[in-house]
Parts: C-alpha cells; structure tokens; sequence
C-alpha cells in the first residue's frame, strides 16, 4: 500500500518538472515508506505529459493522470481523489517548498494529525520571496480576507498541504473553487468538519516563472474567497474540541466541480 502520496498539479511545466521529479522523488525515497508522484497534467499543451511518462523508474513511482477542467484546485482534486494512498497531498511543480519537510509531515500525520499544512508565516519558516510591491500588498490583504473563512491557519497559500486520506476525500470532493484560492476552500472545509491541522515551517523559495498574475489571478482570487465565504456560511467552525473526521458523514457533493480522471485522451 502507498503511505504517502504526492500530487502535482500541472500546467505546462515541461522545463521545471524533470529537476523537481528527481528531488521530490529523492526526498521521498528517504522517508523509508512506500511513496508515490502523482503528477496531473491539466491540458498543457507543452508536452508535459511525455516528460512525465518518461521519467526512469525508480524506487518512487510516478504517476500520470489526465484533467481536462482548468484550475490547479481542480487538478489536485483530481489526483487526490484517484488517490488510494494513506496520506495525500499536493506541492508545487517548481517546488517552491523544499522536499525536506515531508519528514515532519509524515510524522505528525503518524501521529494523529488530520492535516498538515505548510505555512510561511510560521515563525520557524525561511522565506526567499522576490514578488512584487504590489503582489506583497495583494498578499496581506487576501489574507485578511481569507481569516473570514479561515480561523486556524495563519498562511493558507503555500502549495503543501497534506491529509489523511478520508479527511482528503471529504474535503476535496465538495471542492467548487478550481482557482489559485481553492486552498481556502479546502481549509475552510476542513475546519468545519472539526479536522485537526497542523502548520508546519517551510523553506520557501519564490522560484520565477510563476503563472499566478497579481491583477488577473489576483482580483479573481478575493472574488472566489467571497462566493468560498457565502458557500460555507453557516456550517461553524468546529468547537475547541475536535470531532474525529473519520465519524462524521460524507456528504459528497460534487456538482460544479467535477473533473475529469484518467489517461490523456
Ligand atoms: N492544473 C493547473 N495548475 C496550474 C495552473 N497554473 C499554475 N498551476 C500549477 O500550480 C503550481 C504553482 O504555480 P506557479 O505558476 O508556480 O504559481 P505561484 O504559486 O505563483 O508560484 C504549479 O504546480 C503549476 O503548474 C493551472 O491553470 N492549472
Ligand atoms: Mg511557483
């Protein structure tokens, strides 16, 4: 059985994806437990998908799937719940978050945790960040924005977050926003269910070439945060004690955002 998967969503990253493969499957390889790549390639059109297929084999497998529905939110959905994995989770394809962390994320995940989650604005995190004056600006603003829906994480955009594999399932299947704000969403979800989550400190490099634009994603993003706040009003924030996750019903609702799964056609 695979303990830890790992999920990669991907769009055109035909040039950043053979370095990260060999590091994340590096990094993976010394955790001394099965492990799997689950790469997601979201219609490039760069050839993407035969960089993949042809990556060597290994002791960590990597796997291809296939999303036809635009949005990294909607390609992690879509690797995560293909996944039959003990623990899922998903990371960046320029690895921005160094591999290094997916020892402490196995071991709280071991330990009991619902979730672990990635955070920059751990006091313990090292940060490389060269954005712009206006995506910095962009930034503390969504995160204010994002604390109306989000209580119990102080950072909730760093692409490394991992789950228990039903946590994962109940919270990505109901997932509607495919956008760069989707974390918010799947956090938001989270929380409500009463899911234990634990930030962790990451080394983070601001890795260029990135697609997120700070006025085209950026305006999109505080929009998809308000329809992610209207779409979960009402179900509160678990009490202090939390409800172990894997009691509570599923509720799986996918219309909206349901993708495509399998081989490119
Ligand atoms: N599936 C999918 N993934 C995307 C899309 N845009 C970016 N990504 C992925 O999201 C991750 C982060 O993207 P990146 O361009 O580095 O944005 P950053 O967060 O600003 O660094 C990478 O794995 C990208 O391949 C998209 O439209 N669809
Ligand atoms: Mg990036």
């Amino acid at each position: 059985m695979v303990v830890l998967d790992v999920v990669v969503p991907a769009y055109n990253e035909a040039l950043r994806l053979p370095d990260t493969l060999i590091l994340l499957r590096a990094a993976l390889a010394e955790l001394g437990v099965p492990c799997r790549v689950t790469v997601v390639d979201n219609a490039s059109n760069d050839g993407t998908g035969e960089v993949v297929a042809s990556a060597p084999p290994g002791p960590v497998p990597v796997r291809l799937l296939w999303c036809g529905e635009p949005g990294k939110g909607f390609a992690v959905r879509t690797g995560v719940l293909a996944s039959d994995a003990r623990y899922v989770g998903f990371c960046d394809a320029d690895l921005a978050t160094a591999p290094a962390a997916l020892g402490q994320v196995l071991a709280f995940l071991a330990d009991g945790a619902d979730a672990v989650v990635g955070s920059r604005a751990h006091p313990e995190s090292v940060v490389e960040e060269r954005h712009s004056v206006l995506r910095r600006w962009g930034a503390v603003a969504f995160r204010g924005a994002v604390r109306q829906v989000v209580r119990g994480v102080s950072e909730t955009q760093c692409g490394f977050k991992f789950f228990r594999s039903d946590v994962a399932r109940r919270v990505f299947a109901p997932l509607r926003c495919g956008g760069f704000a989707f974390d918010v969403e799947v956090l938001g979800r989270a929380e409500r269910a009463g899911a234990r989550l634990v930030e962790i400190p990451v080394s983070w490099v601001d890795v260029p070439g990135s697609r997120f634009s700070p006025v085209r994603h950026g305006w999109q993003s505080f929009v998809d945060v308000a329809k992610i706040q209207w779409r979960l009003r009402g179900a509160d924030v678990a009490p202090a004690t939390p409800v172990p996750v894997a009691t509570l019903p599923v509720t799986p609702d996918v219309t909206g955002g349901t993708a495509a799964v399998g081989m490119r056609p």
